[in-house]
């Protein structure tokens, strides 16, 4: 029989938190114990694993004791703060974050790109980001056929990539708006009900955005493609749930719409949804709740002479495979 492990979750109140624990629980992860941490503000608060009622804990410095894997979702600078002395008490970490992303040290996985990384660790897995977990799920089994060299990708992020807070503002100024009040713009940086904007994470030196760069950098990592070049643009839509991708891609070699199917049809981790006769395409809808990322409107790119040259299109479950499966997948692998 295989060995239970004791299981902290911080950040367990938030979006992704409560995913990790349907995760856990739906997969059958081996858990002894679970300890759910947060801030002083959900103190008190108790939530359902197993049937089981069990107390939300402040995370402190000392909370890892006797915790063997820590899935950490409460942001870059408690996860810098606090990961270390998880570390410390034999803790493995596993990091939603970006603190540690970066770090050559600690490598950065999507099970079915990079399973072998996990080797290397050395207390800290990081998670990369959503956009970019959903976009090398259907594009690394394209590049290991035909040698991807460059990639435009435009995002379409649903409010829950920003948290539980976002969830309540879409829902709030969507209600508001239909009532005809004036909707209240809090947590996001500009109205999200009825509106999109191309404006997610900060904004950097080049006018890029963090979020746009983490597709090239965490992108290259994880597929160990450091001569990829890639150029994104994100953008928040009003849907609460699973962010989608138009993918413009350019490889070595030729590679037809065709292959390109077959190739997707039998990858881990990808639903081929690509049936336009039959209004068959990806749609955040469809992959809300799902584990695999739903890969469509595959087509030749006739902006080339050529046929190196793909488009498609991608949606993925953000709180799934873009955080919590794909953290507890990290864990199984362990
Ligand atoms: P969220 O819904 O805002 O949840 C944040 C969690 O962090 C809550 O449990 C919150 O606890 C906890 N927290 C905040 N400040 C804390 C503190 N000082 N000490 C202890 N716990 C604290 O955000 P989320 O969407 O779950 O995202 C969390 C992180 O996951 C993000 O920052 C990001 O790095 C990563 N991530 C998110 C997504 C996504 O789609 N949302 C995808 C990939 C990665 P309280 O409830 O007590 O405030
Ligand atoms: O906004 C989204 O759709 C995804 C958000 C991800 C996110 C939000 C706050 C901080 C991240 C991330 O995972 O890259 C971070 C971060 O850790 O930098």
């Amino acid at each position: 029989m295989s060995k239970g492990y004791n299981v902290a979750v911080v950040g367990a109140t938030g979006a992704v938190g409560i995913e990790m624990m349907e995760t856990l629980e739906k997969r059958n992860f081996p858990v002894s114990n679970l300890r759910l941490l947060a801030s002083t503000r959900s103190v008190g608060k108790s939530l359902k694993f197993r049937g089981e009622d069990i107390k939300v804990e402040e995370l402190k410095t000392d909370s890892f004791k006797g915790i063997e894997i820590g899935l950490f979702s409460a942001g870059a600078s408690r996860s810098k703060e606090f990961a270390p002395y998880a570390v410390k008490a034999g803790t493995v970490v596993i990091d939603n974050s970006s603190a540690f992303r970066m770090d050559d040290d600690v490598p950065l996985v999507v099970p079915e790109v990079n399973p072998e990384d996990i080797k290397k660790h050395k207390g800290i897995i990081a998670n990369p980001n959503c956009s970019t977990i959903i976009m090398v799920v259907p594009v690394f089994p394209l590049h290991k056929a035909k040698g991807l060299k460059r990639l435009i990708a435009s995002t379409y992020q649903a409010a829950s990539g920003a948290g539980a807070q976002a969830i309540e503002e879409l829902k709030n100024q969507s209600k508001d708006i239909l009532e005809g009040k004036k909707p209240q713009v809090n947590i996001l940086p500009q109205q999200i009900g009825f509106n999109i904007f191309p404006h997610i994470d900060v904004f950097l030196e080049n006018d890029f955005t963090k979020e746009e760069m983490k597709m090239l950098f965490e992108g290259q990592k994880i597929m160990h493609h450091p001569k990829l070049k890639v150029n994104c643009t994100c953008v928040r839509i009003p849907v609460m749930r699973a962010h989608c991708e138009s993918l413009l891609l350019e490889f070595e070699n030729e590679i037809t719409p065709e292959e390109a199917r077959k190739i997707l049809a039998k990858a881990p981790g990808v639903t081929l949804v690509d049936d336009v006769k039959n209004k068959r395409y990806p749609m955040p809808i469809d992959a809300s709740g799902k584990y695999d990322i739903l890969a469509g409107r595959i087509r030749q790119d006739i902006s080339r002479d050529d046929k190196k040259g793909l488009t498609m299109f991608i949606s993925g479950d953000q709180l799934l495979k873009g955080a919590a499966l794909n953290a507890v997948q990290i864990a199984e692998l362990l």
